[in-house]
């Protein structure tokens, strides 16, 4: 497979791309975050011209008309036009900056109109937020299938070599739009499929469970989730008393509450994480044949995540951090790139693979029971043009099905072919979300539904109704030949109706022990951490203690070393623990990963070496990595020379959460803000010795914590001695030269962190 499917071949298109763009001249230009298409003048513009159009990095849905009609119109002329200042009927305006009144020191007239329209439609700007999910990103990408999927599905855009558009939206699920990104949760993962036969949205997780088995719990968990309902506190976290009361209680929830315990909670980057289908879907091949099957989602990046301390710390620093991660990546041509794959399972009367029940969604099929099956890759390669247009008005629903995709009866997903459709009347408005641009199909629509709020469509006809003569019969029922969506005949046994879930839903412990039993022993650690953490958090002692007896359905050493965080006693499970077989697939550590996209800070000061600088940031460059040079201050380092240095972050701006790795051109002397009145982090405690500024040697000291590869050049093994760092520690080279720390640090950056700086409890196995 690795030789076959394109990656590399655009990953070296993308690294050849940068570096055209380096050799072109202008470096800042490459660095990705620029807010509009040109540089300002200095002044405020007073020549009219026409709006500036979208970044070359950015795109927005393509021409199609309410009704599915491919039209000719350029994906601009959505876009405002002209130089002058209109109304929203198009009239020009010569003023936006005073009301009409009486005098000029006189009473506001009723008769401004312009004012009227103005704080009119600025009072209604917002929608309802997303009740969950409500904080996200997205960016527009393109699907090209292998082909081999074509064996079990009849799906058009999955025969070979099919390219579709899509749009994907990642998100938080607790917090609400405005919440930080690097917060303990799920991920949301919601692809668009703007297929030929109509849209398809696959709408997952980065988390391969749900915390429930039946859609009927939804709004329980979501209510212990969210901030409690008196003060409205913890924003968008788990870690507090309702979350950990209703989990304890409600165990089916115990697999995905370990999930999110562990590092799969703190994703390093929305690039980064892998995707999930959750439920079991059936597929249906040209002839009738069906199979069932689970959706992956495989970050060609590897899958990575943050450590606790640096998700806290981004909170902080930057909480637009994964949004700004996507659409750097993507403006800096390193496209995000998933491959989708299945596990195919036989479609059985029982629905079951191996014991396994496959209507559970609390429970996996281990890939090595059933190899996730490589089906085709998504290229994420523009960001959006408008949030809100875009990210926030698309509207996805698991029941947007296309010929070849049918579902199951899981009594989850159920739930949702009802919620989502249900959500956008009040989210968006109305019945006719489906005509907002974003959301609206490639494919011909030719249905009987009528008027409604927000009506873009004009439709003909006198006949909205079947059967008639008055429309001439139109429109006709498509059959089999025609591409027609028929429901799989199921057959469903005999039964009487109940409010009951099957024997097999009871397992609610097995899954998640085989999990804890497949993460190394390092990943361990940070699962007791998190538990202790978030368990701390929580004020009620019974809580946690009926937690703890959780954890010892799970496994004793958890058990005991959140106890003893917890400062409580070590429960014993009720019966034998059940015996399982780990699923090594499960962990995110011990392979090799490009490093495409990954953010090396270069921390130089006046008295550094500026050739090596140069020629760090160009081999960064060269690699599909983005360089940001760390300087005592802004502008550019040696601005007096030929080829002086343009600097991106200064010791004031920069914390370390920001790289993935930090080479240091020397020992940078203090700079002259480097006192703790100005900056609290100059006056951290650690001596400013050996002349080298103490915000530099916070960073290291944090790099250094967060297991980040750590190098430099000249002084910089002063500098690292400085701030405490053994230069012989795991993962930290002093060399003569840059490019041969460069050199090491990208390799290093390939396994994401030096794990083996800090070795798990040897007692872990
Ligand atoms: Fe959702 N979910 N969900 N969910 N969900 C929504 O739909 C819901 C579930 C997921 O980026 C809402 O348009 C119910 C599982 C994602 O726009 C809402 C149940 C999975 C997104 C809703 C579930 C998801 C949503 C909120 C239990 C993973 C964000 C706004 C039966 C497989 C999509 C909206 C985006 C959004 C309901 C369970 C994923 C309220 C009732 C399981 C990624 O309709």
């Amino acid at each position: 497979m690795e030789e076959s499917h394109p990656v590399k071949e655009t990953v070296g298109k993308i690294v050849d791309a940068v570096a055209d763009a380096v050799a072109g001249g202008e470096p800042s230009g490459v660095i990705p975050g620029r807010p509009g298409g040109e540089t300002p003048s200095l002044r405020e513009p007073t020549e009219p011209r026409a709006p500036l159009p979208p970044k070359p990095d950015q795109s927005g849905p393509e021409a199609f008309s309410p009704t599915g009609q491919p039209t000719d119109v350029p994906a601009a002329a959505r876009a405002q036009g002209g130089a002058y200042l209109t109304t929203a009927q198009g009239a020009r305006l010569p003023d936006t900056d005073h009301s009409l009144k009486a005098g000029p020191r006189g009473p506001v007239l009723l008769q401004d109109h312009h004012l009227r329209e103005k704080i009119m439609h600025f009072d209604h700007e917002r929608i309802p937020e997303r009740v969950v999910h409500a904080r996200g990103a997205a960016a527009h990408g393109v699907f090209r299938a292998y082909g081999t999927a074509s064996t079990v599905t009849k799906a058009a855009f999955l025969a070979k070599d099919v390219e579709t558009p899509v749009f994907v939206r990642f998100s938080t699920v607790l917090g609400s739009r405005g919440s930080a990104d690097t917060v303990r949760d799920t991920r949301g993962f919601a692809t668009k499929f703007y297929t030929g036969e109509g849209v398809f949205d696959l709408v997952g997780n980065n988390i391969p469970v749900f915390f429930i088995q039946d859609a009927i719990k939804f709004p329980d968990i979501i209510h212990a989730a969210k901030p409690h309902p008196d003060r409205e506190i913890p924003q968008a976290q788990s870690a507090h008393d309702t979350f950990w009361d209703f989990v304890s209680l409600h165990t089916e929830a115990t697999h995905h509450t370990l999930w999110n315990m562990s590092d799969r909670g703190i994703p390093r980057s929305y690039r980064t994480m892998e995707g999930f289908g959750v439920h079991t879907f059936r597929l249906v091949d040209a002839e009738g044949a069906t199979s069932l099957v689970k959706f992956h989602w495989k970050p060609t990046a590897g899958v990575h995540s943050l450590v606790w301390e640096e998700a806290q710390l981004i909170n902080g620093a930057d909480p637009d951090f994964h949004r700004r991660d996507l659409a750097d990546a993507i403006e800096a041509g390193a496209y995000p790139q998933w491959e989708l794959g299945i596990q195919v399972f036989p479609d059985t009367p029982e629905q079951t693979f191996e014991g396994i029940d496959l209507l559970d969604a609390t429970k996996i099929v281990p890939e090595e029971l059933a190899p996730v099956q490589p089906i085709g890759l998504l290229t994420l390669n523009a960001n959006p043009t408008n949030y809100f247009a875009e990210t926030e008005q698309v509207a996805f629903h698991p029941g947007h099905l296309v010929p070849g995709i049918d579902v199951t009866d899981d009594p989850l997903l159920a739930g949702r072919l009802f919620s989502y459709l249900d959500t956008q009347i009040s989210r968006l408005g109305g019945p006719n979300f489906g005509q907002i641009p974003i959301n609206r199909t490639h494919a011909p629509v030719n249905d009987m539904l009528r008027d409604g709020f927000h009506q873009t469509a004009v439709h003909a006809g006198a006949a909205p109704y079947k059967p008639n003569s008055l429309d001439g019969g139109c429109p006709f029922f498509a059959g089999q030949q025609e591409g027609g969506y028929r429901e799989t005949p199921v057959q469903v046994p005999a039964a009487s109706k109940v409010r009951e879930a099957p024997a097999s839903f009871a397992d609610h412990f097995s899954q998640p022990r085989r999990f804890w039993l497949s993460l190394t022993p390092l990943e361990r650690e940070h699962v007791i951490a998190a538990y202790t953490f978030e368990l701390g958090k929580v004020y009620e002692q019974p809580i946690k203690e009926r937690t703890l007896r959780v954890l010892a359905e799970i496994d004793p050493y958890l058990c005991a070393q959140v106890a003893e965080g917890l400062g409580l006693p070590v429960p014993a499970p009720a019966g034998p623990l059940p015996s399982v077989e780990p699923s090594p697939a499960l962990s995110q550590l011990g392979r090799t990963w490009p490093v495409t996209g990954r953010v090396i800070g270069i921390v130089a000061g006046e008295n550094s070496d500026l050739e090596a600088v140069r020629a760090v940031r160009r081999a960064v460059l060269d690699g599909g990595m983005v360089p940001l040079v760390i300087a005592p201050a802004g502008g550019l380092l040696g601005a007096g020379g030929d080829d002086p240095v343009p600097v991106q972050r200064t010791f004031a701006t920069a914390r370390s959460v920001e790289f993935d790795a930090v080479v240091l051109a020397g020992a940078p002397a203090p700079g002259k803000d480097a006192y703790g009145a100005r900056d609290a982090k100059a006056g951290n405690g650690v001596p400013a010795t050996a002349g080298v500024d103490p915000r530099v040697l916070l960073m290291l000291g944090e790099a250094f914590r967060h297991a980040k590869p750590l190098g430099g050049w000249g002084d910089a093994g002063q500098a690292l001695a400085a701030a405490g760092i053994d230069t012989a520690a795991p993962g930290v080279l002093v060399a003569d030269g840059g490019e041969a720390v460069l050199e090491e640090i990208v390799r290093l950056l390939g396994r994401h962190r030096v794990w083996d700086r800090f070795p798990a409890a040897a007692d872990i196995v």
